[in-house]
């Protein structure tokens, strides 16, 4: 089974996405997200222009010798383009395998070892009484686990709060220029456990409560706003403090029992060590997409598995439903899995991905089809043409850009 064909396919229903297809000379296609949000076009060139020549002709049930092959072949290691770019490919061949041997991927990998995945929906709002009533919705619609967000009093806008009407929330897609959010961490600090506390006093504590920081605090603030969320019984704080100062979660651990997530922005085993290793945090929140596919995705979690640390993959809806339906396969699979992001796909995005998962009773259960689980219709897909956006940028209230 060869690899006849590799084809980069570039669509925009309602968030930019970049997928991989793979096609063997048996006829089996593979799907693989390589969408690296707000800098697709890089992996595309990555792909299109170094990758894929490279593929035609190779063994597709070879996967982790192709792994390697892109990874220590290139010279250069690491890093979100490369990482986004194997993980096409490392997903894609997984998918293949699965449709060649008729297996779900989960199967591949050792097998179910739960019968759902638990998810997180985003209930978000401009005022704490919106907030209620998004928690309310969630609530009725069966989820378990909710993150919550709201606009902070004082600030023009805060990211991530924005509601399309479709019931999913979506951070915003801005033009080729980024907006300009303003930030004020003091004002936040105050807030926070006050919007906290009426989610609580107005749901109970009958269901998993997460909150998203976007690496806006130092660690003394960081520790402060966990300690402050004790009393809430949060299932966890993410993203803290900007990731790549890892020495930092030592101070915030030291001050506070609310469990940490962090990992979203990270792309290799590399990154992830020093924190499992030292329990630094709770769960890490590592994406299928980003980390260089499910091969080593599985590594990081094994290493998780060891220090007692779970899984938390991110879900966003600027990672494809292919890499969703992918994250899902693993989910299953591993014994240490904790909670999976799941932030849903705006309805132009079902035209054009055609996935086999669906939610009940606040599971997402990934079904049976062989491989991922996922075909992409390429006549809808043409019709979503590529246009450039961007994250916002974030700035003090005196003009100095703010981590996020
Ligand atoms: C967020 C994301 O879902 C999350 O946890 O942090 O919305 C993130 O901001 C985007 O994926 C950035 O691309
Ligand atoms: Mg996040």
């Amino acid at each position: 089974m060869r690899i006849d064909s590799a084809e980069v396919i570039v669509t925009s229903p309602g968030r930019n996405y970049v997928t991989l297809k793979l096609t063997t000379d048996t006829g089996v296609t593979g799907l693989g997200d390589a969408t690296l949000n707000g800098r697709e076009l890089a992996v595309v060139s990555y792909l299109r222009d170094h990758v894929c020549p490279q593929l035609i002709g190779k063994d597709a049930s070879r996967i982790t010798d192709i792994w390697e092959y892109l990874y220590k072949g290139a010279y250069w290691r690491r890093g979100p383009v490369t990482m986004t770019a194997i993980a096409g490919v490392d997903c894609a061949l997984w998918d293949i395998l699965g449709k060649a041997t008729g297996r779900p991927v989960h199967e591949l990998l050792g097998g179910a070892v739960r019968d759902g995945v638990l998810v997180y929906g985003h209930a978000n709002g401009q005022t704490i009484d919106d907030v209620l009533a998004d928690v309310g919705r969630y609530l009725e619609a069966g989820y378990r686990a909710i993150r919550v967000q709201a606009s902070v009093p004082g600030l023009d806008s805060t990211y991530g709060i924005h509601h399309d009407g479709t019931g999913h929330t979506y951070e915003p897609a801005d033009a080729r220029y980024p907006t300009e959010n303003v930030w004020d961490s003091a004002a936040y600090l105050r807030f926070a456990p006050e919007l906290m506390a009426a989610v609580r006093a107005e749901h109970g504590y009958d269901f998993h409560l997460l909150h998203d920081v976007h690496h806006r605090l130092t660690p003394r603030e960081a520790a402060r706003l966990g300690k402050s969320l004790e009393p809430f019984d949060m299932f966890w704080i993410e993203d803290a403090t900007p990731a790549e100062d890892q020495t930092a979660f030592e101070l915030i651990r030291a001050h506070t029992v609310t469990p940490l997530a962090v990992g979203e922005v990270f792309n290799s085993i590399w990154d992830c060590r020093h924190l499992i290793s030292n329990r630094l945090v709770d769960y890490i929140r590592c994406s299928v997409s980003h980390t260089g596919g499910i091969t080593h995705l599985r590594k990081i979690f094994d290493l998780a598995a060891l220090y007692g640390v779970r899984t938390g993959s991110h879900g966003a809806g600027d990672l494809s439903p292919v890499s969703f339906a992918a994250a899902l396969q693993l989910d299953l699979a591993v014994p240490n899995f904790g909670i999976q992001e799941y932030m849903g796909h705006l309805s132009p995005a079902e035209e054009v991905f055609k996935t086999a998962y669906r939610f009940e009773d606040g599971y997402m259960k990934p079904g049976d089809r062989p491989g991922l689980g996922v075909e992409i219709d390429e006549e809808a897909a043409a019709r979503y043409a590529y246009e450039p956006k961007s994250l916002p940028v974030n700035r003090l209230r005196d003009g100095t850009i703010h981590d996020w």
